[in-house]
C-alpha cells in the first residue's frame, strides 16, 4: 500500500513540522499576522522556479490573441495627461492640486471599453486589432455653464492621429457625458468649499455640542481642538439643480463608523459661489431645528439632553485579538490549509492577463470603477461569455434620521476598483496563490496595488461526482465505486470601499460551470441608538444602532453560447390536470410538466416563486448529439435579491438595475454599462437610465446580455461587531452547462478512483497514473513549517 502510506506520511510530516516550529503560539497573533503581511508585500525574492508546491510558479502559455480589453499603460496615461494639459487642446486645465471650484481640471483617466463590434472580427477572424482609447472625466467649473464632461482620447499610443472627443455615446440620459456641476463627484475641492459655513456654524454652537457629546466640538477637520468628525453620504443632489450635504457627526478614530452621534447639520451648497451656501437646519433627538436660535432655545430648556453616551474609545470595534473573550481549546494550532500538492495546474500569460485551466480559457482586465473584468471566457475552445463584469455595488439604508434615510451608495462613484488592495497570502488567499498587481492612474502617476488579485486552485473538499453501484462484493462489503476529485480555480479580489470590504470570487469548475460569489465584511454604517427605532435595526452597543440596509451587486453577463446569437429560454414547472387511460381509477390527476418558451422582448424579471422556473441562455442554431439546444443555465445561488424599496426619491431613476433580480437586453456598443459613475447624485434625472435599455427590441436569436443581481438584505445584528462576517454576508450564482454537451464533463478527468471487488475478495484499485503527490511535503523537505512559509 505505498500510496496510502505516502499520504499518511505527508499528513504527519505537515502536522509535526507545524507543531515543532511552535512560532504560531509563541508570537502574539497580531505580530504574527504583520509578519505575513510584510512577507506578502515583499513578495518572494527566492528562486520561484524551484519545485516546491508553495513556491512554484504556474506554467506559462501564450495567449492566442492580444488582450484588446487590457487597461491602458502608465506610459499611455502620462501621454494622455500631457495631451490634455497641452494648451493646444483648448481645455484650459488647471493642475488638480491648485484647482478651485471655478477651474477646469482632470478628475481621473481610465481605460475606455473596446466596442464588441470591433473586437469580434479580430478575435474570430483576421480583423485588425481594435484601437485603444482612454476615457477621462474633466470638471469644468471654469465654464459659463459649469459641468463635468467626459472625453474619449485615442487612438493610443498618443500620436498625430489622437483626438480628444466628448464621450457622449454611452449615456442615454439626454446630456451625454455631461453632468451638472451640482451633481458631479464631491471631491476635496467641492467639499472644502463648504468648510467655512460648516466651521462657522459648528463653532457658534460649540458650547451645545460640547455639553451634549462629552466635549465634542467641530472647528474644521484640520483644527487641533476639533474632537468630532463630519461625514455626509450620497446622494448630494436630486437632479443637478441643487446640492446639499446632510452631515452627521461622529467620534473619530479607526472605527469611527461605529461611534455615530445624534447630531446632524443640513446645508445647501448649490452652485460655484460658496457665499451663497446656507444652513437648512439641525437634527438631534429626532427633532428638526431650522435655525441656531431654535436649537439653542431647546438646548437651554433642557429638551435635547442625550439619553446615552457614545463610547469615546472604540477599541471594542477593532478586528484585533480579544483575550478577554476566553480561550478555545486547540485553537493555538495552525489551521488547515489548501496546498497545490501536485504543482500548479493552470497556465498563465501574465503579459496578456490570460489564463488557461482544465479546458477553460479567459482574459482579464481591470478598470478603476468596475474592478476586475473577464472577457472571452471559453470552455474546451467554445465561447460561453464574451464579457463578465461587475457593474455597480449599491447600498441603500433606512432610518428616522437624515444620514441613514438619505444614504444610497454607488461604489463605482468611489472608484471601487482602485480600492482593491493587497491580499494576505495564507489568510485572504491560500498559500502559494499566484498574486498579481492591480494598477490604476492618479493624475500623471500610476499607482500599483501590490498583490491585489490572487489566482489559486483549491480542493472543493467534496468529489465532483461519485457512485457506489451494484455488482461485486468483497470482504470489505464493497460494491463498485467510482469517485472523481473536485477542484476549482478561483480568481479573487477584495475592494475596501469606505466601511466595507467586498470580496469577489470567480470560480471555474471542472464540469464547465462557473460560480460567482460576493461576500461582505467591514463596519456597519451605524446610527445613534434611539430606543424607539428598533424597526431600523437592533442596538449593538451602548449608544449604537446597526442601521438596516440592502446591498445589491449588479453584474453584466454578455453570454455568447458558441456564437453571439442566443435566446433566453424559460422552462416553467406547471402543475396540470390530466388523465392517463391506464389509471382509470384516478380520473383527472395533477402532475408537473415543463412549459418551455423563449423570451421575446427585452425585459427585467425576477426569479420565479419557489424557483419553479429554469432560465437558460441557449443557442437555437447549435444542437448537441441528442438534438437539444445547447445552453447554459442561470442557477440561482444564495441571496439573489433586489432592492427592497423601489420608489425612494434617493434612488428613483438612477438605480433601476438594482430593482429586479435579472434583466435581458440586446447587446449594443452604446450600452456597455448599466450605470454611470456620477449617476448617484442624479436620482431624479439620471445621466444613465437603465430603463431606456428596454425599448422593445427582440432578444430571441440575437446577441443578448443578461444583467443579474447578487446581494444581501442586511438585517444587522450584534455579531456585526466589530465587523460583518464573510460567513453570513454572502451571495452567489452559478452558470452551468444545460445540454451544452452530450454528457457530463467529468469522464476525461484522471484524478479519480475506480474500485472494484476482485475474485479473491480484495479490491482492485485504479488510479489512472495520478499518484498521491509528495511535492514539498516530504521528510527531506518539511516545507509546511510556518517558519519556512514566512521566509518564502
Ligand atoms: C532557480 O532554479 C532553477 C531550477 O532548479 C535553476 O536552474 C536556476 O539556476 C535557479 N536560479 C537561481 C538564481 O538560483
Ligand atoms: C481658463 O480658466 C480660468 C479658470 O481656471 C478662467 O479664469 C479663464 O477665463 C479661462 N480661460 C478661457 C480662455 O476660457
Ligand atoms: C464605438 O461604437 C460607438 C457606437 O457605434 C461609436 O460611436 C464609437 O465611436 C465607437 N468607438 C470607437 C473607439 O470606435
Ligand atoms: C481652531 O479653532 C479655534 C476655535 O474656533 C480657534 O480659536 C483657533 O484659532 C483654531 N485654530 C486654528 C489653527 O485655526
Ligand atoms: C508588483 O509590483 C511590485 C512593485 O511595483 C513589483 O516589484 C512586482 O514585481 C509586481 N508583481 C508582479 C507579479 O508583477
Ligand atoms: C507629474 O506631475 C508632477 C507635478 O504635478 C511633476 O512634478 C512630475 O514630474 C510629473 N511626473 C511625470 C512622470 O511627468
Ligand atoms: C385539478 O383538478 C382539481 C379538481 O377539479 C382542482 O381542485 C385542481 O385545482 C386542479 N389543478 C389544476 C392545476 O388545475
Ligand atoms: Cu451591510
Amino acid at each position: 500500500m505505498p500510496r496510502s502510506l505516502c499520504f499518511l506520511l505527508a499528513f504527519s510530516t505537515a502536522v509535526s513540522a507545524a507543531s515543532i516550529s511552535g512560532r504560531g503560539s509563541a508570537l502574539p497573533p497580531l505580530g504574527y499576522e504583520r509578519r505575513l503581511l510584510r512577507d506578502a508585500l515583499n513578495k518572494r525574492s527566492s528562486n520561484d522556479s524551484e519545485g516546491s508546491c508553495i513556491t512554484s510558479e504556474a506554467p506559462t502559455v501564450s495567449a492566442p490573441k492580444t488582450n484588446v480589453w487590457a487597461p491602458i499603460s502608465a506610459e499611455d496615461n502620462l501621454a494622455v495627461w500631457n495631451l490634455l494639459h497641452d494648451p493646444a487642446s483648448g481645455l484650459n486645465l488647471t493642475h488638480p492640486d491648485e484647482a478651485t471650484l471655478t477651474d477646469n481640471y482632470v478628475f481621473w483617466i481610465d481605460t475606455l471599453h473596446t466596442n464588441k463590434s470591433s473586437v469580434i472580427p479580430y478575435l474570430d477572424g483576421d480583423g485588425p486589432v481594435p484601437p485603444k482609447y482612454a476615457r477621462t472625466i474633466i470638471f469644468r467649473g471654469g465654464q459659463e455653464e459649469p459641468d463635468s464632461q467626459e472625453f474619449m482620447v485615442g487612438p493610443l499610443p498618443v500620436s498625430a492621429e489622437t483626438t480628444i472627443e466628448p464621450l457622449d455615446y454611452i449615456y442615454n440620459g439626454g446630456s451625454g457625458g455631461s453632468v451638472p456641476f451640482n451633481a458631479r463627484y464631491f471631491d476635496g475641492v467641492k467639499t472644502s468649499a463648504t468648510d467655512p459655513l460648516v466651521i462657522s456654524t459648528m463653532t457658534n454652537i460649540a458650547d451645545i455640542t460640547a455639553a451634549l457629546f462629552q466635549g465634542g466640538v467641530y472647528y474644521g477637520s484640520s483644527n487641533e481642538s476639533t474632537t468630532l468628525t463630519a461625514t455626509s453620504g450620497t446622494p448630494q443632489s436630486f437632479d443637478g439643480t441643487q446640492a446639499f450635504r446632510n452631515i452627521m457627526f461622529r467620534f473619530p478614530g479607526p472605527a469611527t463608523y461605529m461611534t455615530p452621534l445624534d447630531f446632524f447639520l443640513l446645508i445647501d451648497c448649490t452652485g460655484t459661489d460658496p457665499s451663497k451656501y446656507f444652513v437648512k437646519g439641525f437634527v438631534t433627538n429626532e427633532r428638526f431645528f431650522a435655525t441656531e436660535a431654535e436649537l439653542r432655545a431647546a438646548f437651554e430648556a433642557g429638551e435635547i439632553a442625550q439619553e446615552y453616551d457614545q463610547t469615546l474609545d472604540a477599541s471594542w470595534a477593532l478586528v484585533d485579538y480579544k483575550p478577554e473573550m476566553g480561550v478555545r481549546e486547540l485553537e493555538e494550532r495552525f489551521a488547515p490549509n489548501s496546498i497545490e500538492l501536485g504543482g500548479k495546474r493552470y497556465k498563465l500569460d501574465k503579459e496578456q492577463q490570460y489564463i488557461e485551466y482544465m479546458g477553460w480559457s479567459f482574459y482579464m482586465s481591470f478598470t478603476r470603477t468596475l474592478g476586475i473584468m473577464f472577457y472571452d471566457i471559453k470552455f474546451k475552445g467554445e465561447r460561453i461569455l464574451y464579457e463578465l463584469s461587475l457593474q455597480e455595488a449599491t447600498a441603500q439604508y433606512g432610518g428616522n434620521q437624515p444620514k441613514a434615510a438619505n444614504t444610497v451608495y454607488h461604489d463605482t462613484y468611489y472608484s471601487l476598483g482602485a480600492e482593491m488592495g493587497t491580499l494576505v497570502e495564507g489568510f485572504d488567499c491560500p498559500f502559494g496563490s499566484t498574486m498579481w498587481n492591480i494598477s490604476y492612474h492618479e493624475g500623471n502617476q500610476t499607482i500599483v496595488n501590490q498583490d491585489a488579485l490572487c489566482i489559486f486552485e483549491t480542493d472543493m473538499n467534496f468529489p465532483i461526482s461519485r457512485h457506489r453501484a451494484g455488482g461485486g462484493s468483497s470482504d470489505y462489503g464493497f460494491r463498485n465505486l467510482g469517485t472523481v476529485k473536485g477542484a476549482m480555480l478561483t480568481t479573487r479580489a477584495i475592494a475596501t470601499v469606505g466601511n466595507y470590504d467586498y470580496m469577489f470570487d470567480y470560480s471555474f469548475h471542472l464540469d464547465g460551470s462557473l460560480e460567482l460569489s460576493v461576500r461582505a465584511s467591514g463596519y456597519l454604517q451605524s446610527s445613534f441608538y434611539y430606543p424607539d427605532q428598533g424597526k431600523w435595526g437592533p442596538r449593538i452597543q451602548q449608544a449604537t444602532q446597526g442601521s438596516l440596509h440592502d446591498h445589491i451587486l449588479t453584474f453584466k453577463g454578455d453570454f455568447d453560447i458558441v456564437a453571439s446569437s442566443n435566446s433566453l429560454e424559460v422552462s416553467k414547472l406547471v402543475s396540470v390536470n390530466q388523465t392517463q387511460p391506464w389509471f382509470p381509477e384516478l380520473g383527472e390527476f395533477e402532475q408537473m410538466e415543463m412549459d418551455v418558451s423563449c423570451m421575446e422582448k427585452e425585459q427585467q424579471f425576477n426569479w420565479a416563486p419557489n424557483n419553479q422556473a429554469m432560465y437558460c441562455i441557449v443557442n437555437k442554431n447549435e444542437k448537441n448529439a441528442w438534438g437539444e439546444k445547447r445552453g447554459y443555465r442561470i442557477v440561482p445561488g444564495r441571496s439573489d435579491i433586489h432592492l427592497s424599496v423601489l420608489n425612494s426619491p434617493w434612488s428613483m431613476k438612477n438605480t433601476e438595475f438594482a430593482k429586479s433580480h435579472l434583466a435581458v437586453t440586446r447587446q449594443h456598443d452604446n450600452e456597455p454599462f448599466a450605470n454611470s459613475v456620477q449617476n448617484i447624485n442624479l436620482p431624479l434625472k439620471p445621466q444613465q437610465d437603465f430603463m431606456k435599455f428596454f425599448d422593445d427590441e427582440s432578444v430571441d436569436d440575437e446577441d443578448i446580455v443578461l444583467w443579474f443581481n447578487l446581494g444581501m438584505h442586511h438585517f444587522t445584528r450584534s455579531e456585526d461587531v466589530p465587523v460583518t462576517l464573510f460567513t453570513e454576508a454572502f451571495s452567489s450564482i452559478v452558470f452551468a452547462p444545460q445540454n451544452f454537451f452530450d454528457r457530463a464533463q467529468d469522464g476525461d478527468l484522471l484524478n479519480r478512483r475506480w474500485i472494484v471487488p476482485n475474485e479473491e475478495g480484495g479490491l482492485d484499485y485504479e488510479d489512472y497514473g495520478v499518484e498521491l503527490a509528495t511535492c514539498a511535503v516530504s521528510p527531506s523537505e518539511p516545507v509546511l513549517s510556518i517558519d519556512k512559509v514566512l521566509e518564502l
